[in-house]
């Protein structure tokens, strides 16, 4: 037992969950692609314990990339969108510790960015090896800490109000949100299926719109009917873009802050298509004293 005390979750055999259905009723904060942005992280930490004071049943998920910030050199190409600085470190560690309080109600899904510290394909859009350059900055125990919370994330999220929640846009190679439960991670190279189903999620930028009903009909049951998808991992000037009915592309990253968005849904409600999905009411401006861009 001894032991035991000195080894990390993922390493006790107890298996860690890799998806979760939400309840019913309360609201529901969703955004993605965080890539180190502290200022966003704070602006949504805040908003999340003030619609808690609220509704005490408010979920919040986290759709995965809060790591890896940009260069110095794109914010001084691109200083609207990148110059910032990167507090990937701040980020990860603050969300494990908010998981270890509200384990029922933050929920943090695995982002390719995220998942090339623990195995996954090392990503190279400011550094060569991004994981590489934000690890060499840390402490080893800080790195421990990183690989936990990645270790522990999960791969999808469904919202009974008909909202099947991922990284990327998932292929149909899902049928069963039980297939993600066998896959381990960093993925055993002979799960070819199981690798093949968490490249599926992760790596997507769009699906073809009968390939999404596809999957949305095979994860729905009799009680839960599932008619969208709601992902990050895209940039858009925009901050959102919705390529069919049945998927949305919510944008912090890579967007001006004017531009940003995230969700706010009801848990209780029914939506059945992204068009009924409301500007200023569901699908939310991050930064709303800002003057809209034109
Ligand atoms: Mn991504």
């Amino acid at each position: 037992m001894f032991l035991l005390g000195c080894l990390r979750e993922h390493e006790t055999g107890d298996r860690v969950k890799r998806s979760r259905i939400l309840p019913r009723s309360g609201r529901l904060l969703v955004h993605t692609d965080l890539h180190g942005n502290g200022e966003d992280f704070r602006r949504l930490k805040q908003r999340f314990f003030e619609m808690r004071r609220e509704n005490a049943e408010t979920h919040w998920v986290i759709l995965g990339d809060i790591v890896h910030g940009p260069c110095n050199e794109a914010g001084e190409v691109h200083p609207e969108v990148y110059r910032y600085p990167d507090e990937s470190w701040e980020i990860v560690s603050e969300i494990s510790q908010l998981l270890r309080e509200y384990p029922e109600h933050i929920h943090f899904v695995l982002g390719n960015h995220d998942f090339s510290h623990i195995g996954g394909p090392r990503t190279g859009r400011f550094y060569r090896d991004e994981a590489k350059a934000l690890e060499s900055r840390l402490t080893p125990q800080q790195v421990m800490v990183l690989h936990d919370l990645m270790h522990s994330a999960l791969f999808a999220i469904i919202a009974p109000c008909g909202i099947l929640m991922t990284h990327g846009c998932p292929s149909d190679a899902l049928t069963d949100l039980a297939q993600l439960e066998d896959i381990e991670l960093p993925p055993n190279p002979d799960d070819i299926a199981g690798r093949r189903i968490l490249g599926g999620l992760l790596f997507p930028y769009s699906q073809r719109p009968e390939v999404t009903d596809r999957l949305l009909i095979n994860l729905s049951r009799d009680d839960l009917e599932l008619s969208m998808v709601v992902y990050g991992h895209d940039r858009d000037p925009d901050g959102w873009f919705s390529e069919w009915d049945n998927q949305l592309c919510i944008i912090l990253f890579g967007a001006e802050p004017a531009a940003r968005r995230y969700l706010e849904l009801d848990l209780a409600a029914r939506y059945r298509s992204v068009r009924e999905l409301r500007h200023g009411i569901e699908i939310k401006r991050l930064y709303p004293e800002l003057d809209p861009l034109p």
